[in-house]
């Protein structure tokens, strides 16, 4: 992969690179129980008093399902070339199995065709955290029957999109289905108990591994892969407990998922670690490694920020260091806190922004792992924009941090990574999970009580981007 350099600081990225934009199912479309669409995890979790900041829940949320439309003709204003949704389960199998709702499967075709009438590929990723609340009934994730269930659903989904959707994507950030949702409880179905996660991420990386024959075979040109979540993890200083405990945090987050995807085993520290918790990983069957194993087309990688962790018992060190000390951990198993440096730009999230992260971590899979090409998934900000009294969004802020983190993929291409893509986070503001409607991720503004869309600053931005396929080259502040 080349790319070249004009002047000081114009990047230019190589021209077969794939621009793109992000959304997900729960987070936009709405229409929650129109045309035969199931409850899901997410319809129960938020409806649970207290799940969700504000009782937020995604009813409504972008009511994309009845403004497809004009969300189309937005794609197309950006002139974006790939645009990645994921499909509702509930929607297309409203049990989770059996009965397949013709009408779930309209609305897709709905989509997919307006993407091609525009030019623009559909990428589908077919599970982003909607699972049919009828298989969590049975134990969801932490049971083996879902994973079959979700092979039956991707063969459907398959079998009616496999001529126009070239790439495809089995799960997204599987980690927080099974740790978040299962593990720390922030997330549907929200359930506290650590060897239930475990099972969970196996779970899930066993559906991914059904999934992929089944494309192959139904899909002759299909490029498969998997989106995961991933980070760069620092330890707070050189002492040996915290690079131990940088490394527990990037077992958790990152080896869980990676190690079985491209070596077809589980790290062996977090398997000794996850032995004290029940089922954990005593679920995995003989063999199951070399389904999950297979091979893939492509890694899909979302980012977000960097992590940098110390031991516990060194907090106060740390404190001493200049250091801000989380006061705990979701995962007190871990035996780790979370660091932020003071003085360091962070989103409304929290989350530390650090584009050198996104270089380092990409280098690192194509050492460790695989030279496969990777598109970045997911990437973007939330802020707390606002609607100015010019009728504008002047978010200068996610520009910047789209501006570093666009300049950090183009420096790992440089670098001679495979990276052939990037999909902002997110379109539209949206249903943010557990913080409901309070984080804005959209480079478009939505009115949530009307449903009004207003392209941001940040749209004009990346549309330039866009149509020159360039960057003026920029790096996070404090960048190592
Ligand atoms: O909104 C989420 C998305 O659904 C998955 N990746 C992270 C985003 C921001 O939190």
């Amino acid at each position: 992969m080349t790319s070249s350099t004009t002047n000081d600081r114009t990047r230019h990225f190589p021209p077969t690179f794939l621009w793109g934009a992000a959304t997900a199912s729960y987070q936009i479309e709405g229409a929650s129980t129109v045309d035969g669409r199931g409850p899901s995890i997410w319809d129960t979790f938020s409806h649970t008093p207290g799940a969700v900041w504000n009782d937020d829940n995604g009813d409504v949320a972008c009511d994309h399902y009845h403004r497809m439309d004009e969300d189309l003709d937005l794609m197309a204003d950006l002139d974006i070339g790939a645009y990645r949704f994921s499909v509702a389960w509930p929607r297309i199998i409203p049990d989770g199995t059996g009965q397949v709702n013709q009408r779930g499967l309209d609305f897709y075709r709905r989509l997919v065709d307006g993407l091609r009438d525009r030019d623009i590929e559909p990428t589908l990723t077919l599970y982003h955290w909607d699972l049919p609340q009828p298989l969590e009934d049975r134990g969801g994730w932490t049971v083996r029957d879902t994973a079959e269930a979700f092979a039956a659903f991707v063969e459907v989904v398959a079998r009616t999109f496999g001529d126009d959707v070239e790439r495809w994507i089995t799960l997204n950030e599987p980690w927080c289905s099974s740790w978040l949702g299962y593990g720390s409880g922030h997330h549907a179905p929200g359930i506290r108990d650590i060897g239930m996660a475990a099972a969970a991420n196996h779970h899930l990386l066993l559906a991914h591994g059904l999934a992929v024959p089944i494309l192959r075979e139904t899909i002759a040109q299909a490029k498969v892969g998997i989106t995961l979540n991933l980070s760069d993890h620092r330890p707070g200083s050189e002492d040996p407990l915290d690079v131990a405990a940088a490394r527990r945090a990037d077992g958790n987050l990152n080896r869980l998922f990676l190690d079985p995807i491209f070596h077809g085993r589980y790290p062996e520290d977090m398997l000794a670690h996850y032995s004290k918790f029940s089922p954990g990983f005593s679920v995995v069957h003989e063999g199951d490694l070399e389904l999950i194993s297979r091979p893939i087309d492509f890694l899909g990688v979302n980012y977000y920020s960097p992590v940098t962790v110390v031991d516990e018992s060194r907090a106060t060190e740390a404190r001493t260091a200049g250091y801000i000390v989380a006061t705990g951990d979701q995962f007190p198993d871990l035996c780790l806190r979370g660091l932020e440096t003071p003085g360091r730009d962070r989103t409304a999230m929290d989350w530390e922004i650090q584009a050198a992260g996104l270089t380092a971590l990409l280098v690192h899979i194509r050492d460790e792992y695989s030279t496969l090409p990777i598109y970045i998934t997911e990437n973007g900000a939330a802020f707390d924009d606002y609607v100015d009294p010019n009728g504008r969004v002047l978010d200068f802020n996610r520009v910047a941090y789209l501006q570093e983190h666009i300049s950090a993929v183009h420096d790992a291409i440089d670098a001679g990574v495979n990276v052939q893509g990037y999909f902002v986070w997110s379109l539209l503001d949206n249903f943010e999970w557990a913080f409901g409607y309070s984080r804005r991720f959209g480079i478009v503004w939505v009115d949530f009580p009307t449903g009004t869309r207003l392209p941001k600053e940040s749209f004009h931005w990346y549309r330039d981007a866009i149509a020159s396929n360039t960057v003026q080259y920029a790096q996070s502040p404090g960048s190592r």
